[in-house]
């Protein structure tokens, strides 16, 4: 089974050697592709060395910063133009512990997406301050109560995909810029009737590199997780065909 990790980039040259060497650690069979929005700081030239250096690594580069959601698209199009079979979500600033990265896909065995998550027992926050927190969990009530989407960690980065449901959610269709990318896609994923877990994670707050949390991405994610409370089912269409829970062997 033939995974890649996306690891969206916005001026992360201070960790993104050590979150791409430490993700090609993690397990053999995994492949990098760091998607660089020609950040100022030079990380797009750090991440050309080490694909140059190793095969396995690969870059995207982007006119310009475009946002979390189109960096993604723009990495799972790439992804889903080859051959891999579970496409992974990470963040640069070592917030997420790139050595997860063998459960998280370990588990897509039993599991159309696997969700890193903070909040189910076992996963941890450390060195978040009390705001950060606070939105987050009161984020993830606003999103269940609105949607009915029956997860702690909505908006957590750090995922594992079956290339199945990338296939059915239309990414040309996906609209979020921000963190609401993750909602969307998670919302998505789970209305279409494929099988969502939550793995517990330990998140680390980034100690280097500046912190791309603003508060028109709060804002996005707010109106627009209104809107699809509205306007969509607030509970999964049955098992899709395409589901580990419709394949035989599922667990
Ligand atoms: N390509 C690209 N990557 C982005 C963009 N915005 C954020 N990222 C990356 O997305 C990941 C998550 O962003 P962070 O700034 O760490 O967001 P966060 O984890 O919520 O915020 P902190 O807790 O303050 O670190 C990081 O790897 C960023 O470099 C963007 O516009 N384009
Ligand atoms: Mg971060």
């Amino acid at each position: 089974m033939h995974a890649l990790v996306v690891i969206p980039t916005y001026n992360e040259s201070a960790t993104i050697e050590r979150a791409v060497l430490r993700a090609l650690d993690a397990t053999p069979d995994l492949d990098v592709l760091v998607v660089d929005d020609a950040s100022p700081d030079g990380t797009g030239a750090i991440a050309d060395r080490l694909a140059a250096a190793d095969a396995r690594v690969h870059v995207l580069h982007r006119p310009g910063k475009g946002g979390l959601g189109p960096a993604y698209r723009a990495g799972f199009a790439w992804g889903l133009a080859r051959q891999y079979q579970v496409l992974c979500e990470m963040d640069a600033d070592l917030s997420h512990d790139p050595a997860d990265l063998r459960r998280l896909i370990a588990a897509t065995d039993g599991a159309d997406l696997v969700i890193g998550s903070r909040y189910v027992p076992g996963g941890r926050v450390e060195n978040w301050p009390a705001h950060r927190l606070l939105v987050s969990r009161w984020g993830n009530r606003y999103v269940n109560l609105l949607t009915g989407l029956p997860v702690t960690d909505a908006t957590a980065g750090f995922r594992a995909f079956r290339r199945p449901v990338l296939e059915a959610v239309d990414l040309a269709t996906v609209v979020s810029d921000g963190y609401a990318f993750q909602l969307e896609m998670a919302l998505r994923s789970w209305r279409a009737g494929f099988r969502v877990v939550e793995l517990p994670i330990t998140f680390t707050e980034r100690s280097e590199g500046a912190s791309k949390f603003t508060r028109s991405i709060v804002v996005e994610a707010l109106w627009r997780t209104a809107r699809w409370g509205l306007a969509g089912p607030r509970r999964a269409a049955g098992v899709h065909p395409d589901s580990v829970a419709a394949l035989p062997h599922a667990v």
